[in-house]
């Protein structure tokens, strides 16, 4: 059977990981991961491509060696170089490499000195006096460790939703390959769009259940059966993914897909005004006595209870049931809705392609508009401009803008705050861009009072639009750095700047909870992919994702507008 996207990917990753505890060319550890991505992104099986006899060399980021080792991985489900790293190294280290502050050189130093092999040996010599007497390894990074050790911990129980999905799909693919089933859908938190997935619940109607059952416990990316029954199934993927599949009768689809979307505080209030009806609601239906009532689908659910339909995104009994109850509920914003892409990257500094090539791609999703941002000179590794190369970039946006009809490129910049506040940027130059992105590079370390502080006085510059990734959080890796969330956006409400929603995956910043808050308080904000190549312009569907979940319309978002209301808004 053939290897998955998900699965090559991850081999990719592994392979990174390995290579870099080993303390091997950064080069080639990099070529690692961008594989990956391409590889999760592509839309295509990679196993089918080589079938085909594709030329994998004209994949972004994928050489020669790749291509070969693409072929070996396909044909044979195995990759040797692999293999050969996880004899050398011992199997606990790579996942300390998640914990922000070791990086491989001092997990090569505690293996050395401490011998620590694993979560629980990293744990004790962070707890001991050991560690300190270690060169570079202050109180300061310890306290750092013993944070990033829960924080691993709680990541690693949950997958990210892009994560998730990319095993989701191919594993609905193929269930889907059996025939007989009339409905098939992924409930849980994953339909609920959460930013992270504890396991995926998978929900089925069909005639021939046994037959379904035995098809997906032989699925080739189990890794262990941990039951079999006649109605509920639980499998353990190679991923660690958990996966529980529930069959139910075609009556009682809706009933079941409502119950295990969740959320079960969502269920919960559901019930109980089931109850106040006489109405008794489980994952089979909604029966009257011993008569059911409604089941088949979930509108029907909802009626029978008064309620009109609920947004699976919105279902955690945050206030949707009474806006249901008084005909309230937000018009949740679509992907369709969008208009154009306000954070986007190109060969200027690190990003992948060209100014012309992201704006080609832009129109193939149907964009009119997409502003160019590329990093200012603070941020030297990514090669930020400083003021004659964003000349130089205003000059080339405007002759492919002649060139280009059907969408329009605005001139931008994601210009660094620095410490104090001001921006890495004259206001010569910023006066001349059509937009402004804002945001935090460095110092994540600031007390409160001054990072708030910090970041009212960016605000505070007239040219100042969009403060990107507000909180600096990494899902699971990195919590964001501290700062009064309320006072900074009520200054943007106040001064007219908005707030973005940045699409990366691994990102989603702002959260939906914030992104609610900011909605509530009657701030706009953006969705942006922060997008460093042409296919990253498709994170866009996360960012509406979390925009959903914090009860977003399609007023709430300025990528929403035409051209010329967007103008209007961005002028200060
Ligand atoms: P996760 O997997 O941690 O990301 O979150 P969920 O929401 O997918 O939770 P999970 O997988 O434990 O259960 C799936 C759904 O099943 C959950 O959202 C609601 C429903 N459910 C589970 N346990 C209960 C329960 O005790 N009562 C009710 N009413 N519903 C439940
Ligand atoms: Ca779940
Ligand atoms: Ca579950």
């Amino acid at each position: 059977m053939a290897v998955t996207n998900a699965e090559i990917a991850a081999i990719f990753k592994k392979t990174a990981d390995l290579l870099e505890i080993k303390g091997e060319n950064p080069f080639k550890i990099r070529a690692y991961r961008n594989a990956a991505r391409t590889i999760e992104n592509i839309g295509k099986s990679i196993s089918d491509l080589v079938k085909e006899g594709y030329d994998l060399t004209k994949l972004p980021g994928i050489g020669h060696d790749l291509s070969e080792y693409l072929k070996e991985i396909t044909t044979t489900g195995k990759f040797s170089k692999l293999e050969e790293l996880e004899k050398e190294i011992p199997p606990h280290l790579v996942e300390m490499l998640a914990i922000e502050g070791l990086g491989p050189k001092r997990i090569k130093t505690l293996y050395e000195k401490l011998h620590v092999e694993s979560m629980e040996d990293l744990k004790r010599a962070a707890n001991s006096k050991e560690i300190e007497k270690l060169p570079g390894f202050g109180p300061t990074l310890v306290k750092k460790i013993l944070k990033g050790i829960k924080l691993a911990k709680k990541a690693g129980e949950r997958f990210r939703y892009d994560v998730a999905e990319n095993y989701a799909k191919d594993l609905v693919e193929y269930l889907k390959k059996i025939e007989g089933i009339i409905f098939i859908e992924v409930a849980g938190s994953y339909r609920r769009k959460k930013e992270t997935v504890g396991d995926l619940d998978i929900v089925i109607a069909a005639k021939n259940w046994d037959e379904v059952t035995d098809h997906f416990v032989k699925y080739e990316g189990v890794k262990e059966v941990v039951s079999k029954g006649t109605t509920r199934s639980t499998v353990i993927l190679k991923s660690n993914l958990q996966v529980d599949l529930r069959s139910v009768c075609e009556d009682s689809f809706g009933a079941a897909l409502h119950y295990f979307t969740g959320s079960k505080a969502h269920n919960i209030a559901i019930r109980k005004i089931g109850v106040k009806l006489g109405l008794k609601i489980n994952e089979y239906g909604v029966f009257k006595g011993s008569q059911r009532v409604a089941g088949k689908s979930e509108e029907e659910l909802y009626k029978s209870v008064g309620l009109c339909y609920i947004e699976p995104e919105l279902r955690e009994n945050r206030g949707e049931i009474e806006a249901a109850q008084e005909g309230k509920l937000p018009n949740l914003v679509t992907l369709d809705d969008i208009r154009g892409d306000l954070h986007i990257h190109t060969k200027y500094t690190d990003g992948k392609n060209s100014i012309e090539d992201m704006a080609k791609a832009a129109m193939d999703r149907g964009y009119e508009y997409i502003a160019i941002t590329d990093h200012s000179k603070r941020v030297t590794v990514a090669k930020g401009l400083d003021e004659k190369r964003v000349l130089e970039q205003i000059e080339e946006i405007e002759k492919i803008n002649d060139k280009l009809q059907n969408i329009t490129i605005l001139k931008g910049i994601e210009v660094d705050i620095l410490e104090d506040g001001t921006l890495d940027l004259s206001d010569e130059i910023l006066k001349r861009l059509d937009i402004v992105v804002g945001a935090i590079h460095f110092k994540f370390n600031l007390s409160k009072e001054k990072q708030t502080k910090r970041i009212l006085k960016a605000m505070d510059n007239p040219y100042f639009n969009i403060l990107a990734h507000p909180t600096g959080r990494l899902i699971g890796e990195r919590e964001g750095y501290m700062f009064d969330i309320e006072k900074v956006f009520s200054y943007a409400k106040q001064n007219g700047c908005f707030l973005e929603i940045n699409a990366q995956p691994e990102r989603l910043d702002l959260s939906d909870i914030y992104v609610k808050m900011a909605k509530d308080m009657g701030i706009k904000m953006a969705v942006s992919t922060d997008a460093h190549n042409i296919f990253s312009l498709d994170y866009m569907k996360y960012g509406i994702y979390q925009a959903r979940r914090g009860w977003c319309e399609k007023e709430d978002i300025i990528n929403t507008n035409s051209l010329n209301s967007l103008k209007k808004l961005l002028k200060r």
